[in-house]
Order: C-alpha cells, then structure tokens, then sequence
C-alpha cells in the first residue's frame, strides 16, 4: 500500500457535487481509500480555451493498486461522471490528474509521474499544501510547502534560456505587456541577481545533437528548469506557465 495524490479539477456543472460524487466512487473502488482530501478552491482558469472559473481540490488515496490500474479508475470515475474530451484544456466537469505514485518516477505514454506541471500551478498546490505539506517531490527534492511558498513569493521573476537573442526579447516584450506584475529576464541577466528565478523557462539550444542540446537544459537550475522546446505553440505555453504560477 502507498500513499497516491490525486489532483481534482473541473468548470463546468456543480463541481463541487462532482468532487463528492467521484470521491465516493473511489473510495467504493477495491484496492483504494480515500485517507484525506482538501477544501475546494475557486480558481482562474489557465488557458485561452478553458473556459469560465475552476474548481480545483486534491486527495491522498492509499492504494496497492499498479499506477496504470489507478489512471485506469480515474478515467472511469471521469467518464461515470460525464468528462467528454471534445476540446484538449477545453472545459470539463472532471478533471483526475495523479500527481505522485508513492516516491516513483514513471514515464510511459499514458502516465508520467510525478505530474510534469504540479509543481508550478497554483491552482494544483494551493490545495495540495493543505494535505501534503511535508511530502517532497521526487524530482525537484522540495516539500510541497517549499515548492507552494516559492510560487508566493513577489516579484515573481521568470527567465528565458536558449533560442535566440532577438526571439527572447521579442517575447519578452509581449509578455511584459500581459503581465505587468511578473519580472521577466534572459537567463544571462537573471544569473547576476540574488535570488532564483521561479521558474527558468528553456527555449532550446545550439547544439547539434539530442542529447547535447539536453545536457544544455540540465545545466539550468534543476528546481526552477522547464523545457518548452517540445510544445505545440511555445509562446502560448510561456503564457500558460506565467497564468499558472500567479495563480
Ligand atoms: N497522462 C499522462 N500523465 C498523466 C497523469 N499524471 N495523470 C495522460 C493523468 N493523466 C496523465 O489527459 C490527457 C492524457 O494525459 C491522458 O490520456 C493520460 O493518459 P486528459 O485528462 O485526457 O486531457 P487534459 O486534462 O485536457 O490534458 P492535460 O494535459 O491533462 O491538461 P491539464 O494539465 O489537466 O490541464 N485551469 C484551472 N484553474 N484549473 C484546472 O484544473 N486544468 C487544465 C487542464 C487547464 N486549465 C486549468 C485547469
Ligand atoms: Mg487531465
């Protein structure tokens, strides 16, 4: 049996019936209690297509079930509880996210854990300090409630490393524009100031190879590093992350 927390997320009906509604089928599910679960907090939504205002909350289930066994009953506590997957990041009654599996590290197609983005959106750990303060992340070798006081602190200051001199001041730019009350730098400026960046945002690298240019991300700061060189839309993904860590 381990100790699995499980992130609750949705915008659209009575959510907070919803939250009840899923946690009451997971606790009937075998293999799963429910040990512990956080208030409900009202959240801004991240995203252009969210949607209106979320709900956002988390629990602590304890389990001997396998990780994908357990996504496997999420998805079906969604589907019961009417999660269609019309829009990606569109609005939804439920949203199951894990958010650790014990201390492991995992990556296969259908699950990575721990959560890629939990350590950075206020809206995953606003709720989560609430129940796993102590809890240290297995990657990023913080507390939630260090990780969570990190995202409190202001200035909040985000940095752009790699692409190109001209792209970061460009996007910089724009992002100033959006979000008067965030710092943001280029890395090479970011790395005379006192304190960390919260989060240093990697745009890519020069070099030739794969893994060279990976060995060029693992030089930034491992607590504040994200790559965003494998997004879609990378702009876009820089106003997510920025949404995501003001809350
Ligand atoms: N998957 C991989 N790892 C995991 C994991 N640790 N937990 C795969 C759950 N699923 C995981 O998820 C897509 C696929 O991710 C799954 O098939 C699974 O195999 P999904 O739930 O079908 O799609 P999604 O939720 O639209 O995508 P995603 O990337 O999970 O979105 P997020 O990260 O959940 O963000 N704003 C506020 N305020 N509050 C929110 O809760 N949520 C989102 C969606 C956007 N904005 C929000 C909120
Ligand atoms: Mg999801």
């Amino acid at each position: 049996m381990l100790d699995c927390y499980i992130a609750l997320g949705g915008n659209l009906g009575e959510v907070a019936a919803t939250f009840d509604l899923a946690l009451n089928q997971l606790e009937c599910a075998p293999g799963v209690q429910v040990a512990l679960c956080s208030r409900v907090h009202s959240t801004a939504p991240v995203g252009n297509a969210a949607g209106p205002t979320f709900m956002n909350a988390a629990a602590r289930l304890v389990t001997g079930l396998p990780p994908l066994a357990v996504l496997d009953l999420l998805q079906a506590v969604e589907a019961n509880c009417g999660r269609t997957r019309d829009t990606h990041w569109g609005p939804r009654t439920l949203d199951l996210d894990v958010l650790f599996y014990g201390r492991e590290i995992l990556e296969s197609a259908r699950l990575v854990v721990p959560h890629p983005a939990c350590w950075y959106r206020r809206f995953v750990l606003d709720p989560l300090v609430e129940i796993a303060a102590d809890f240290r992340h297995p990657v990023k070798q913080l507390t939630v409630g260090e990780l969570h006081a990190r995202l409190l602190e202001r200035p909040l200051h985000v940095s752009l490393a790699g692409g190109s001199a001209e792209l970061r001041r460009q996007w910089i730019e724009s992002l100033e524009r959006e979000f008067g009350d965030v710092l943001f730098s280029t890395w090479e400026a970011a790395q005379a100031l006192p304190r960390e960046p919260t989060l240093v945002a990697w745009l890519g690298g020069t070099a030739v190879t794969p893994r060279d240019a990976h060995n060029q991300f693992l030089q930034l700061p491992p607590v504040s590093r994200v790559d965003a060189t494998g997004a879609a839309a990378p702009f876009e993904f820089l106003r997510q992350l920025t949404q995501s860590i003001r809350g």
